[in-house]
Parts: C-alpha cells; sequence; structure tokens
C-alpha cells in the first residue's frame, strides 16, 4: 500500500513540475545591468589615425554629434573610425606592396582603377569617397547654395528644385550599395550620376564621368542604425546639412583647371 502511495506522490509532483515552471515565467526576473566595459562609448575624432602609410585621414571638420539630428552621433563614428579607417589602412597596405603607386596622389590612383585590381579600387574609391563626404556636410548649414554655383545650377537643372529632385532620385535609386554624385563634367556642364559600391566619376569606365562637387553615401552602414530601410528620409535630411560653400569652391577650382 505505501508502495502504491509513493508512486502516486511521484507521479502528481511530476505533473504538478511542469504548471510550477510555467507560473515562475509570469514572475518579475531580475535582468543583471551592462557593465561598465559593456556600456556604448563614443571616442573623439582627433583619436583615431591611420595606421603608418602614404595616406592620412582627413580630419572631420566637426564633432559625431553636430550633424544631428540629420546624421546621428553613432552612426558618425562608427562611420568615421571604423569603416572609413578600414579603407585608408588597406589603401596603405596596398600601396605600399606596388612601387608603380608610390607618391601618386589619391586622383591619379584613382585614374588608373579600372578594375583590374578590384582591391585597389574598392580601397582607393573608399578612401576618396570617404573624405570627400565629410567635407561636404557641416553643421547648421544646408540651404541652398549661392552666387555662381546657384546660378550655374539653375542653367544647368532648369531650378534648384529639379537639381533637388535629380540627385535626390539618383540617391534613392542606387540599386545595393553606391554613391550619389553631382559633377562637373568633361563639358563644363552640371550633371547628377550615381556609382556602385567605393566608384566614383574620377575612375575610368564610369556612366557619367566628371569633376566630383557632392557626394551622398547611401551604403546601409551609413544610415540604417538610425533610419533603417527610409533611405528617402535620409536623403532629405542630407540636404540640411550640405556645405554648400564648400561645394561652390570646388566648382571654383574645377572650373579654373579647365
Ligand atoms: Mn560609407
Amino acid at each position: 500500500m505505501n508502495k502504491i502511495l509513493s508512486i502516486v506522490l511521484c507521479l502528481s509532483l511530476t505533473l504538478l513540475l511542469p504548471s510550477c515552471k510555467r507560473k515562475k515565467l509570469t514572475e518579475v526576473v531580475e535582468v543583471p545591468l551592462p557593465s561598465a566595459e559593456e556600456k556604448i562609448t563614443i571616442g573623439q575624432p582627433d583619436d583615431v589615425t591611420a595606421a603608418e602609410g602614404q595616406f592620412s585621414l582627413a580630419k572631420l571638420p566637426y564633432q559625431y554629434n553636430e550633424l544631428q539630428p540629420s546624421i546621428d552621433i553613432l552612426t558618425m563614428e562608427v562611420h568615421y573610425s571604423k569603416h572609413y579607417l578600414t579603407y585608408t589602412n588597406n589603401l596603405n597596405k596596398l600601396v605600399a606592396a606596388d612601387a608603380t603607386l608610390t607618391d601618386l596622389t589619391i586622383e591619379d590612383i584613382l585614374k588608373k582603377c579600372d578594375g583590374s585590381n578590384a582591391d585597389l579600387k574598392n580601397n582607393a574609391g573608399g578612401y576618396y569617397n570617404h573624405g570627400f563626404f565629410w567635407e561636404g556636410m557641416a553643421p547648421k548649414s544646408g540651404g541652398q547654395p549661392k552666387d555662381t554655383l546657384a546660378t550655374v545650377i539653375t542653367k544647368d537643372f532648369g531650378s534648384f528644385e529639379n537639381f533637388k529632385t535629380q540627385f535626390t532620385d539618383a540617391a534613392e535609386k542606387q540599386f545595393g550599395s553606391g554613391w550619389a554624385w553631382l559633377v562637373l563634367d568633361k563639358t563644363g556642364k552640371l550633371q547628377v550620376t550615381s556609382t556602385p559600391n567605393q566608384d566614383n566619376p574620377l575612375m575610368p569606365k564610369q556612366t557619367i564621368p566628371g569633376t566630383p562637387l557632392l557626394n551622398l553615401d547611401v551604403w546601409e552602414h551609413a544610415y540604417y542604425l538610425d533610419y533603417q530601410y527610409k533611405r528617402k528620409r535620409y536623403i532629405d535630411n542630407f540636404f540640411k546639412v550640405i556645405n554648400w560653400k564648400k561645394v561652390s569652391e570646388r566648382y571654383e577650382e574645377a572650373i579654373a583647371k579647365k
């Protein structure tokens, strides 16, 4: 009899246990807070340096938080101190291993990037495109260009709004990773174009070759943390931080070289 009782007791305990477990799931569970080491820390742009080599990082002309809310602080920090730094270090390694590239400017290297050396094309493009991108933006900027550049944009696109629509379309419709550009073409006309990956209008075999005046990074790493899939919103907000003074200077330089 005792044996039977103990079997019944065991069985009922076994049956009860899962329900006890279920009950526990609804209880408040204490989750340990992340330790100090795990917290995200944001460094300073000036603390980032490339490894010894022919090319150094373009200095970021503002702090990581200064383009907010168009570009959030974490995206800016990761983009500059990780992605851009990697392109720069990789480019330096490639240049150090190829005597034909020694002492060339980045523009001259880009002119040699016909696709025969994919590594060089990706990293030389990544280095140039990002440095150019940082300088094309500034805090408390945006609006519309002034003086000569404003006149030329109106002449070549019909209006500033038309230019904005074309540039936005190019950035939005670039499939996958790439860049949107405003360039001065060989005939002296302004044109909007886009390039895949780290290609740019100074490289051979481009759809619209020309001298870059403005670019926008549409790789997901440039906006995904803050905007997720909303690339269009990122593009709209980019227009609030375009450094038109810098773009005008680039235009004057490009015209002077013609
Ligand atoms: Mn990028």
